[in-house]
């Protein structure tokens, strides 16, 4: 495992003990074992790119300079509360998505002795985070900028999946209103911010930046955000379950997906047709009928195309920032999740 990996993976174990100790509650013994066995499963199996980003990010700031042990600390500390953000809206998400696998496991919803107390789970994660913060950042000059920040990318997103979930309305089910417009609205707002613009935006504050000086990068990161979940959308219907760890239902949940989005552009009157009487169902004879017509319309090809043209247009608005550290911050952004299978 990367040095560096091994180190945020250290931090977690410090943070967890913390959070499990929280004086402001008296733990029980069954307490503190539900919060730790809820943590072991939600927050550290992912990939951690978001949490790991903040690390890269700040190095790359620095512009090679060696970092101190405190720096690395708490660019760790700062990953994991995006981690832990991530592990929070990912509970409720899947809970809202009716979802079945996650991270290669069962959505923690489904566990037998979880259930709906996994909304509350979300909430105490939710929590962890202000918690994390005051314990590491309560004496920087940036603490309130870090909480505001915080706080700003969590209405976004919220508000992103509210935007998700109300187009997706049973009783209204009508495909004529998926536009690429309303496509990129909901998840400009309940993705990119949180995955792309949050991680560097902590970066930027720990180095002591402004984030009112930072709008172009701000505004690269959100079409980098939207541009991986164009990918998610595609993977969810294309991705092998096995490497995305988790099974798509976008068809079925009647989503906005790009994926559908693009077909209602391409489809003749009858391929429209059965697109309407098939999508939104959760019947797998119907999702198969529209994974046959995505294939007929091409639009494997179609997001090959979307990615290539992307990842150029990204690559020219990212050469052209004045700043060399600032680009390879973005830059290592967009190699990660370019091609990305999972
Ligand atoms: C991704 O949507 C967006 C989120 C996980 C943000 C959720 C926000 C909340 C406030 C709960 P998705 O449903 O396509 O993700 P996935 O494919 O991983 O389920
Ligand atoms: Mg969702
Ligand atoms: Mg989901
Ligand atoms: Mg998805």
């Amino acid at each position: 495992m990367s040095d560096i990996r091994s180190k945020f993976l250290e931090v977690y174990s410090v943070l967890k003990s913390e959070l499990l100790n929280d004086p402001a509650f008296e733990f029980s013994h069954d307490s503190r074992q539900w919060v730790e066995r809820m943590l072991d499963y939600n927050v550290p199996g992912g990939k951690l790119n978001r949490g790991l980003s903040v690390i890269d990010s700040y190095k790359l700031l620095k512009e090679g300079k060696e970092l101190t042990n405190d720096e690395v600390f708490l660019t760790c500390v700062l990953g994991w509360c995006i981690e832990w953000l991530q592990a929070y809206f990912l509970v409720l998400d899947d809970i809202m998505d009716n979802s079945v696998t996650r991270r290669g496991q069962p959505c923690w919803f489904r566990q037998p002795k979880v259930g709906m107390i996994a909304a509350n789970d979300g909430l105490i994660l939710r929590n962890h985070i202000p918690r994390i913060l005051k314990n590491h950042f309560r004496e920087k000059p940036y603490y309130v900028d870090l909480l505001d920040l915080f706080n700003e990318v969590e209405f976004q997103t919220t508000s992103g999946q509210m935007i998700d979930l109300i187009t997706t309305l049973v009783g209204e089910k009508d495909l004529s209103k998926y536009s690429l417009t309303l496509h990129r609205r909901i998840v400009q707002y309940k993705t990119a911010y949180y995955s792309f613009y949050l991680p560097v935006a902590c970066a930027l504050l720990m180095a002591g930046e402004g984030l009112e000086n930072h709008i172009i990068v701000k505004d690269i990161l959100v079409e980098m955000g939207t541009y991986f979940q164009v990918q998610d959308d595609y993977l969810d219907c294309f991705g092998d379950p096995e490497v995305i760890g988790k099974v798509g239902t976008d068809i079925e949940d009647f989503k906005c997906s790009w994926l559908v989005v693009k077909a209602l552009e391409r489809c003749n009157e009858e391929q429209k047709k059965l697109l309407y009487e098939n999508y939104g169902k959760a019947d797998q004879a119907r999702v198969e009928k529209v994974k046959e017509l995505y294939k007929v319309l091409d639009l494997q090809g179609i997001f090959v195309e979307y990615e290539n043209e992307t990842y150029e247009r990204l690559l020219n608005s990212i050469e052209s920032h004045p700043s060399k550290a600032v680009q390879a911050v973005l830059k290592s952004f967009l190699s990660k999740i370019y091609n990305r299978q999972k």
